[in-house]
């Protein structure tokens, strides 16, 4: 229909502007409340109805309920659009052609919550000082077992399920230490690094377990490096990461052979103060592994252990995503599942 009521003409440039712009439905509900609304534009049109001539009436006011009717419809097709409707649904129906409101809306994806971890992690870790490195997940046997002080015939390889290529003594990284082992032979000491990346195990998936997950390892190698120093370093990542400053880390004694002492970390639980269902209750929750770098990961590495002395760590990074966005599978994870993921 042709307006010939200025004001209609506007508001109907407008209103179909902005719907055809409107790429969510909280932006198209907005937009229905200002046009379509019991005090929007449009009623505003109609009240001022009233007080028109008889004649004036009769001119303009089909020209105001094609405007309400026309705008109503358009606003339905939308709608369903965003919400992902076929628009075929009441194609039978009468309705203008409004080519804009057929806009694709441009899917857009969103960053996975292993990546949001890492990301974070290494704001913090940089902030503290460490440099962030990296790893290959395809390695040699030496430097994913033996130069860990884990050779070839220690019982110590069990823990670790390990996936071997055909190609002889190479394999998927059981865990990040490797990059441990990196570091200290392409940097002298005193070093600070983090590796955050994925690690592979050949052992059988449940809620908490997958044959891939992420660790976040770190290694800090200088003269008289001690417990204390480490201690105070995971707290303080982990206080930033939970943004708890009261958050409080335990350890209990240990055994990886790459470290004398060996402990594991539990930290205060970030969601409760007596018990909750995350903690199952006890308040605090494992984390993983740590410990004073062994002597003899030191010399394997060209790093002579009466000058230097260093602490390692290796957290699942998966299980600190799971905590911060309360994911209770892991195998979610890696689902593919897009209703899963549009939530991140
Ligand atoms: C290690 O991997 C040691 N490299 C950690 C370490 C580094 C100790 C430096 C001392 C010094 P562990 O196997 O416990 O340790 O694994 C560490 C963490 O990785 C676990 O606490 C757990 O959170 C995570 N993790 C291990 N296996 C899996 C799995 N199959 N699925 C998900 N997360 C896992």
């Amino acid at each position: 229909m042709e307006y010939t009521d200025t004001r209609v003409r506007e508001h109907s440039e407008h209103y179909y502007v902005r719907l055809s712009q409107a790429a969510t439905v909280p932006e198209l509900e907005t937009l229905r409340g200002e046009f379509l609304g019991k005090t929007g534009i449009i009623a505003g049109l109609m009240a001022a109805l009233k007080d028109m001539s008889p004649e004036e009436k009769r001119r303009l006011g089909p020209e105001y309920n094609y405007f309400k009717r026309s705008a109503q419809e358009a606003f339905d097709l939308k709608h369903q659009a965003l919400m992902g409707a076929s628009p075929q649904q009441g194609a039978g129906k009468s309705r203008p052609l409004d080519v804009t409101s057929y806009a694709l809306r441009m899917p857009r994806g969103s960053l996975h919550p292993i990546t949001l971890v890492t990301q974070r992690l290494e704001d913090i870790f940089i902030s503290m000082g460490f440099d962030v490195v990296d790893g290959p997940e395809v390695e040699i046997d030496e430097i994913n077992f033996e130069a860990l002080n884990i050779p070839a015939d220690h019982p110590a390889r069990d823990m670790q399920d390990t996936f071997w290529l055909d190609i002889p003594r190479m394999l998927l990284r059981t865990h990040t230490s490797t990059v441990q082992v990196r570091s200290m032979r392409s940097q002298q000491p005193p070093l600070a690094v983090v590796s955050l990346g994925r690690a592979y195990r050949n052992e059988a998936t449940d809620a908490s377990h997958d044959f891939i997950f992420s660790q976040c390892e770190g290694l800090y190698i200088d003269k008289k490096v001690s417990m204390a120093h480490l201690i105070g370093v995971l707290r303080t990542y982990l206080q930033a990461l939970f943004q708890k400053e009261t958050l409080q880390v335990r350890i209990r004694p240990s055994y990886f052979p790459f470290v004398e002492p060996g402990i594991e970390v539990d930290m205060t639980c970030p969601f409760c103060a007596s018990g909750c269902s995350v903690c199952k209750q006890s308040r605090w929750i494992e984390l993983g592994g740590a410990g004073l770098v062994h002597p003899n990961v030191l010399r394997a590495s060209g790093i002579n252990p009466d000058e230097y002395s260093g602490f390692a760590w290796g957290f699942g990074l998966t299980r600190l995503c799971m905590l911060l966005y309360a994911i209770d599978d892991i195998r979610l994870l890696h689902s593919g599942r897009i209703d899963f993921l549009r939530q991140f």
